[in-house]
């Protein structure tokens, strides 16, 4: 545990006070004395035992780091509610067969114009840590830099998007398509929240191939001041032919990564079907 995280768990301490001393001994000698014939105490305050414990309220409330929530079964996932509503997840693990996913996965592993993209941060570039490849008729821009529009859909694609609206209820017009080569391939924290995706996107997320755990954490408080060490985390593991569905204020209160593993992990493809606007979005 961090020094941080410790940190947050202490709570109040017990301090020792010496004990005030029995009613009639109050006044001094003579009263003392006079009261019960004994004695002054030669070893004095400390050290007749008299000794009592207080309990120190902490100065600031305790704060606990909220242990992390695992989703695993199929299901609709309120994970918050807030000021800009709800933000909910739908899981469906086996959305696609055994059979369905190892052929998608086979065909999109050979076929599709897999590249690396370089990015911007700070004035400084960096190549991404995972292939890419973009489908739909606009352009597509994070981080800095254009995916160029790419309106010839992959049939295997087609056909997994029509899969996917009929699933979801929603029509999607674009696609980003990630390829994690092994465990050491990532995505950083992120939230799909660029204005091209207009207000409380959908996102339709379609997983191939080797299980990598997709984690979410929600959005510091204005309070926290961008500390994320007491914020909500999910995990969820997304296995061969699992479909997650990211909807209302997901992509507003919360931020998701798949992180590098350092224990073998085989090739995976993911699939995210978003909707882009031109220019303005609507509101
Ligand atoms: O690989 C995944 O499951 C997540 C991909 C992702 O976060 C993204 O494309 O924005």
């Amino acid at each position: 545990m961090s020094d941080k995280r410790q940190r947050a768990r202490v709570q109040g301490s017990w301090a020792s006070r010496p004990k005030p001393a029995p009613r009639e001994a109050v006044g001094g000698a003579a009263g003392f004395a006079g009261s019960t014939g004994a004695p002054p105490s030669r070893s004095g305050l400390w050290g007749d035992g008299r000794q009592t414990f207080e309990f120190h309220q902490p100065a600031k409330a305790v704060k606990e780091v909220p242990a992390e929530r695992v989703i695993e079964k199929a299901g609709d996932y309120d994970i918050s509610q807030g000021p800009s509503g709800v933000s909910r997840l739908q899981l469906l693990p086996w959305f696609l067969s055994q059979t369905e996913a190892d052929w998608a996965f086979s065909k999109l592993f050979a076929e599709l114009p897999w590249s690396q993209k370089t990015n911007f941060k700070q004035g400084q570039s960096y190549e991404e840590p995972r292939l890419t490849c973009w489908y739909g008729e606009l352009p597509y821009t994070y981080s800095q830099s254009t995916l160029q529009p790419n309106p010839q859909w992959h049939p295997v694609l087609s056909e997994l998007r029509g899969a996917v609206e009929r699933a979801s209820g929603r029509s999607f017009n674009s696609l980003l398509c990630n390829l994690y080569r092994d465990g050491k391939d990532s995505i950083a924290w992120h939230s799909d929240s660029e204005p091209s995706l207009g207000p409380q996107p959908t996102i339709a997320s379609l997983s191939l191939g080797d299980t990598r755990c997709f984690s979410l954490r929600k959005q510091p408080t204005p309070e926290e001041n961008g500390d994320y060490t007491y914020v909500e985390r999910l995990r969820i593991p997304l296995s061969h032919g699992t479909l997650l569905l990211m909807k209302g204020a997901t992509q507003e209160d919360w931020q998701h990564q798949v992180a590098k593993e350092y224990h073998d992990r085989g090739p995976r493809i993911n699939l995210t079907f978003r909707t882009i606007y031109p220019e303005s979005p609507p509101h």
